[in-house]
């Protein structure tokens, strides 16, 4: 890749709108701005960052493609850190390709997915971290992921990370001095074990933690409502999901596939899946759906299992809530037919002790509505996920997540070194290698097949 060439794309989506916006980023934006565009006023100085209004033309000078507005934006104050050329133009995807296709006749090379990022990384507009969080704002599903997203590209990570980085070279900077004090005087004793790297260590950990919340905002929360037949389980969906999704009728067995429906919750996308009701299967095809809630259980973030308050407790029930003991965490019990006399007394459930005894427990009426918002809410609170995010140093990829690990694993080994008395020189090299775990994040050090990787699943004109 060189970064001589001028590349264009178009950055925004295809199809018609009020406007579309056409970025050129290299050398020869100015020029390019300059032969394509014809200024209403005559003044037009190129002065960076300036708004100027005028006509796109063709290459050849002949016929005008558009009435735009044009900005210049000089290196290294742009998006890229290179001279940007941004035409705004009138959002025909026709407009866009012809205007794109004057460019490239005029030598400009269509842009590769991210590359607009890309260079902005290379050219150190912005660190690793925060270009990956720029494609998650872009993929944002929820309010609450953007937030996470948007702090991350203010640096949130990059400063956290910078701030561990820091105790590190300050540890091996102690390490480093008893080498080269080793070598010189001898009889020398082992050095204590640097405080900073168990800080740290403690640091790394504290972000790790943030991982499982962090994913939960951003994927959204994974909620599989189980019970027996004819419970309300579909009616449950259909009222959280405020529409008709689910087919419910008063016979036991309706549901026999796994219906799922996204809906908005305190700011986060909640996938909620109705099931089969589990019971001793009627037919195969029935089995097969009992099967299938039972591998879903298995993923489910938070399980809502749904009994009928109007029925007394049947075998069926309690098999089901035996099998989901061991989820103890992550279950709401809510009882159903709120709306209909009680045939059993619901804290009784609870009172019977084990893991099931501090759980969620709510009375609901799915088809009328009563204590669905305490649900909501027990809903998010079960999962962590409708907290404030605080300074928004939070890891949301895999890829972070695996560094940090990679970092905590080194400095476990450099702590260990210095403990059984091995040679300095070992521990600093564990100090160098966790250093360098904490550069992949902000990519100060990355190689390019990952750099590759991270911007090709960029949009193109990102
Ligand atoms: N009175 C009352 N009836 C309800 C309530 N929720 C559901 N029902 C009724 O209970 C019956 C079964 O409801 P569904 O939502 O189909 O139950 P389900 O658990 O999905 O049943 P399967 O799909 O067969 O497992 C229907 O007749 C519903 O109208 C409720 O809160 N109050
Ligand atoms: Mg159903």
């Amino acid at each position: 890749m060189t970064q001589n060439d001028t590349i264009a794309a178009i950055a925004t989506p295809l199809g018609s709108a009020g406007l579309g916006i056409i970025r050129v980023s290299g050398p020869m934006a100015h020029e390019l701005g300059q032969l394509l565009f014809r200024p209403v006023h005559k003044n037009c100085t190129w002065q960076s960052h300036h708004l100027y209004h005028g006509d796109i033309v063709t290459a050849d000078g002949t016929t005008v493609l558009d009435e735009v507005l044009v900005t210049l934006m000089r290196k290294p104050h742009s998006f890229t850190g290179d001279d940007v050329l941004e035409i705004s133009c009138h959002g025909n995807p026709l407009i866009l390709q012809t205007i794109l296709e004057q460019l490239i006749a005029l030598g400009c090379r269509p842009a590769r997915p991210g590359e607009f990022s890309e260079r902005a990384f290379l050219n150190g507009r912005m660190d690793l971290s925060q270009a990956e969080a720029l494609a998650a704002m872009i993929s944002a599903q929820s309010s609450k992921a953007l937030q996470i997203g948007l702090a991350q590209l203010k640096g949130s990570l990059g400063r956290k990370i910078s701030s561990i980085r820091t105790l590190l070279i300050e540890a091996l900077a102690v390490i480093e001095a008893a080498i080269d004090f080793t070598e010189d005087v001898s009889g020398h004793e082992t050095p204590a074990c640097p405080p900073q790297i168990c800080e740290a260590m403690t640091g790394i950990n504290r972000l790790l933690s943030t991982y499982r919340q962090a994913r939960l905002v951003t994927d959204g929360i994974q909620i599989v409502i189980t019970g027996k037949p004819n419970v309300g389980k579909s009616s449950l969906l259909n009222s959280l999901a405020c529409r008709k999704k689910a087919i419910v009728t008063n016979i036991p067995g309706t549901t026999r596939d796994l219906i799922t429906e996204t809906i908005q919750l305190n700011g986060l996308n909640v996938h909620l899946t109705d099931t089969a009701g589990i019971r001793t299967p009627m037919d195969a095809i029935e089995k097969e759906g009992i099967d299938l809630v039972r591998e879903r259980l298995e993923q489910a973030d938070v399980i809502v299992i749904l009994l009928d308050g109007s029925m007394p407790l049947t075998d069926e029930d309690r098999q089901i809530l035996e099998e989901n003991q061991k989820r103890a965490c992550r279950i709401i019990i809510a009882v159903n037919k709120s709306d209909l006399p009680p045939a059993w007394e619901t804290e009784k459930l609870l009172e019977a002790g084990g893991p099931l005894s501090s759980i969620h427990l709510l009375k609901i009426s799915a088809k009328f509505g009563d204590g669905l918002e305490a649900l909501k809410k027990a809903l998010t609170d079960l999962t962590g996920s409708g907290e404030a995010i605080s300074d928004g140093a939070m890891i949301t990829q895999l890829r972070h997540k695996l560094s940090l690990e990679k970092a905590i694993a080194r400095l476990a080994a450099a702590q260990n070194c210095i403990n059984t008395g091995q040679s300095l020189e070992f521990t600093a090299f564990e100090l160098h290698e966790a250093l360098e775990a904490l550069d992949e994040i902000t990519g100060k050090k990355v190689q390019d097949d990952i750099l590759h990787r991270i911007f090709s699943s960029f949009c193109i004109g990102k």
